[in-house]
């Protein structure tokens, strides 16, 4: 049988002093998002970020899931780099970004994960708090590392939403690994689920088609986000 298949934005990274080729940029993801993927029936590819025929290498996709990874650079939301602000790579958000609007215009199902909510924010011209720390009423230290796999905060989800009718719950605690939030969200956004210090968590397209975003990170929580993973690969499997 044919699975669906789902692309996971490739990300540049510089390959680390001790491997065979520390001078060389690499092409990767974090193996977690693919193995969650391919558990529920998805056969994954990783989309290289050298492409410059995107529209070609979507077709290739019934899917597309933007992953977490390094902060995007705040010139691509028209703000100046604070000194809070971290690494980040021009070419790989300009890849990314190219990506996602156009698996949009072809109507392909979107998953973004911590950046990759960030991402589809940015792309719909909404804008990043470049820190947490930034945002007024902060309450909660959202990176979290010591509770990578398991809850360190709880988020509220509401219940007239894509993902409440995934998750099933209401209230859900759930992993933090990020240091920067969503500020303002795009129009094309509605706004899913907010932790308790008001930080927005999840969102996802207002039109009701299938592009999502979280905040946190279900490719290490185990079953409890199984159900989320499921519910992408079948909407990809409608292609
Ligand atoms: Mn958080």
């Amino acid at each position: 049988m044919r699975r669906p298949v789902i692309g996971i934005a490739g990300t540049y990274e510089q390959a680390p002093a001790s491997s065979a080729f520390p001078t060389l940029r690499r092409i990767f993801t974090n193996e977690g998002y693919s193995s969650c993927l391919q558990a529920v029936g998805a056969l994954v590819i990783l989309l290289s970020p050298t492409t410059t025929n995107i529209e070609q290498l979507i077709q290739l996709c019934d899917g597309v899931l933007f992953a977490g990874g390094a902060d995007i650079d705040p010139s691509c939301y028209q703000q100046e780099r604070t000194p809070l602000c971290g690494p980040s790579d021009l070419d790989t958000d300009t890849f990314h970004l190219a990506l996602y609007h156009q698996g949009r215009q072809a109507g392909k199902p979107i998953l973004g994960i911590c950046r990759g909510m960030q991402l589809i924010n940015v792309a719909e011209g909404g804008t990043l708090y470049q820190d947490y720390k930034k945002r007024e009423g902060w309450s909660i230290h959202h990176p979290d590392l010591e509770h990578w796999n398991n809850a360190s905060h709880l988020v509220k989800i509401k219940q007239d939403s894509i993902l409440f009718s995934i998750l099933k719950k209401p209230e859900l605690g759930v992993n933090s690994l990020h240091h920067q939030l969503v500020d303002t969200p795009s129009d094309a956004l509605k706004v899913t689920a907010n932790a308790s210090d008001g930080s927005i968590e999840a969102f996802e397209a207002i039109d009701g088609s299938w592009c999502v975003g979280v905040q946190w990170h279900p490719e290490t929580l185990g079953e409890a986000m199984d159900s989320l993973f499921e519910a992408f690969v079948r909407e990809a499997s409608l292609q």
